[in-house]
């Protein structure tokens, strides 16, 4: 497989999954504290109290990083942490914190890719009705111009919303992520129709203030429509199928998406949910609608479709195919079909944003040899490399995750990381797969091979400082 010369090769995690101390030094809390604090909501009781205890060993992380030859970095930054109640007083010890955080990364060479909301929703917020309240796309948007007033001079590269489809439906339709509700189905799209008014504001906000030049997405969470044969007609299949919406249910590869980048909902959606839809919607496009400079899209699985006798779309129910730790369906191919279908409906380039999966890795000697998910790296690559070869624009790729973290309503049960973290000790281990990422990244991922022998790095470097 083949990559441009100028991609980016980088690692992802989030802050309430890694980073712990949340209510030190002035942070407040988020419904993801909440949640934990709810009896079996979260696998083992478990929360993110101190997680990976980033905040207070991100030095050593971030030498991690740079001994795997990361050129970036994409980490969120947590609301709470600094706006305790959400809006209003500034704690100035977590701002702090990101700010040395990214003097860090640049001290390394490492560009910092900033990620404004990944799921922690300040409680304080949160008791004012969340995303119900119209107010919280202007919240949002205070919150992004603090941010981009204090890191603009060295960042340039934003993700206003991490993954819409999960907090919106997760959190507020199916009830297993934060903030644990079940609503009406008409709160469910108002609380999406707000996130939606909230990116476009924060897009606003950081286009007229960044002190250098900006580049801005948001991320979606894709599962891809993958065609079961090479027939034409099975393509056009997975084209239809891929943008549908047909059930009442915002897990969707259009609903947020089209508003942001095409200016309007998918028509079969509000088609759909017409009676749910919330009132004047039509009002607030031009202020989701706002220019992206490349779709962000996180990409772990999908399925396969083929074509109907009236030229319409089935889905093949998989009987067969390995899956992750998660449960999840290993099919590489949506990371050629992925790419490809989004810049066709959408003309912007693609960075893939997260990828990766979950193992039951084992730890022996110091040593994770995870060949299995260096296997799944090399094969989604190299269906991506595909894609690229074709002509689909991008300028990058993320891991997920950079280290082993709360895996949310899982707890810590799921381990996605490069890096193994020993949750007792905090002690970290490079996986093999982190030895076979840097070696790929050295060669501009030019590799033939998921072969799992590559050079170590240096072993000093895996100690825990
Ligand atoms: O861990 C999550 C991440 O926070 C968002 N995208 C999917 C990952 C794996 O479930």
């Amino acid at each position: 497989m083949k990559f441009p010369e100028n991609f980016v090769w980088g690692a992802a995690t989030s802050s309430y999954q890694i980073e712990g101390a949340a209510f030190l030094e002035g942070g407040g809390r988020s419904v993801w504290d909440m949640l934990g604090r709810q009896p079996g909501k979260i696998l083992n009781g478990d929360t993110g109290r101190v997680a990976c205890d980033h905040y207070h060993r991100y030095k050593h992380d971030v030498e991690l990083m740079s001994a795997i030859g990361l050129q970036a970095y994409r980490f969120s930054i947590s609301w709470p942490r600094i706006f305790p109640d959400g809006v209003g007083t500034v704690n100035q010890q977590g701002l702090d914190f990101y700010s040395h955080l990214v003097d860090e990364l640049l001290g390394k060479n490492i560009e910092p890719w900033i990620t404004l909301f990944h799921w922690d929703y300040p409680y304080e917020l949160y008791c004012r009705g969340g995303w119900l309240n119209r107010d919280s796309a202007d919240w949002f948007a205070d919150y992004t111009a603090l941010i981009v007033d204090k890191l603009s001079d060295r960042v340039s590269q934003w993700i206003t919303l991490n993954e819409p489809q999960c907090f919106i439906s997760l959190g507020h339709l199916d009830g297993i992520h934060a903030p644990g509700l079940k609503m009406g189905f008409s709160e469910v799209l108002l609380a999406g129709h707000n996130a939606l008014r909230a990116h476009g504001k924060a897009v606003q906000v950081i286009r007229a203030n960044s002190r250098t030049k900006p580049f801005i997405s948001a991320a979606q969470a894709n599962k891809i429509s993958i065609p079961v044969s090479d027939h034409p007609d099975d393509a056009e299949a997975a084209r239809q199928h891929m943008f549908s919406v047909t059930e009442k249910k915002l897990f969707s590869n259009s609903w947020f998406s089209d508003p942001m980048i095409l200016g309007s909902y998918p028509e079969q959606g509000i088609e759909l949910f017409e009676e749910y839809m919330p009132k004047n919607y039509q009002d607030d496009l031009w202020t989701i609608h706002q220019n992206l400079d490349y779709f962000a899209t996180n990409i772990y699985s999908g399925v396969h479709v083929r074509t109907t006798e009236n030229k319409g779309y089935e889905v093949i129910e998989e009987q067969e195919l390995p899956v992750t730790a998660m449960g999840w369906p290993v099919t590489p191919e949506a990371l050629y079909w992925g790419p490809k279908l989004i810049h066709e409906r959408y003309q912007l380039p693609v960075v893939v944003t997260e990828n990766g999966m979950a193992v039951d890795d084992v730890v022996d000697n110091d040593k994770v040899i995870d060949k299995e998910r260096i296997d799944f790296l090399y094969k989604y690559l190299s269906e991506f490399s595909r894609a690229i070869d074709e002509g689909v624009p991008t300028y990058g790729y993320f891991i997920w995750s950079l280290m082993d973290n709360f895996e949310w309503a899982e707890g810590y049960s799921k381990r996605f990381g490069i890096v193994h973290v020993d949750y007792e000790t905090q002690h970290r281990i490079l996986k093999y797969s982190a030895h076979w990422y840097k070696a790929l990244i050295a060669n501009h991922g030019a590799s033939k091979t998921a072969d799992i022998t590559a050079e170590p790095v240096n072993k000093q470097s895996t100690e825990v400082v």
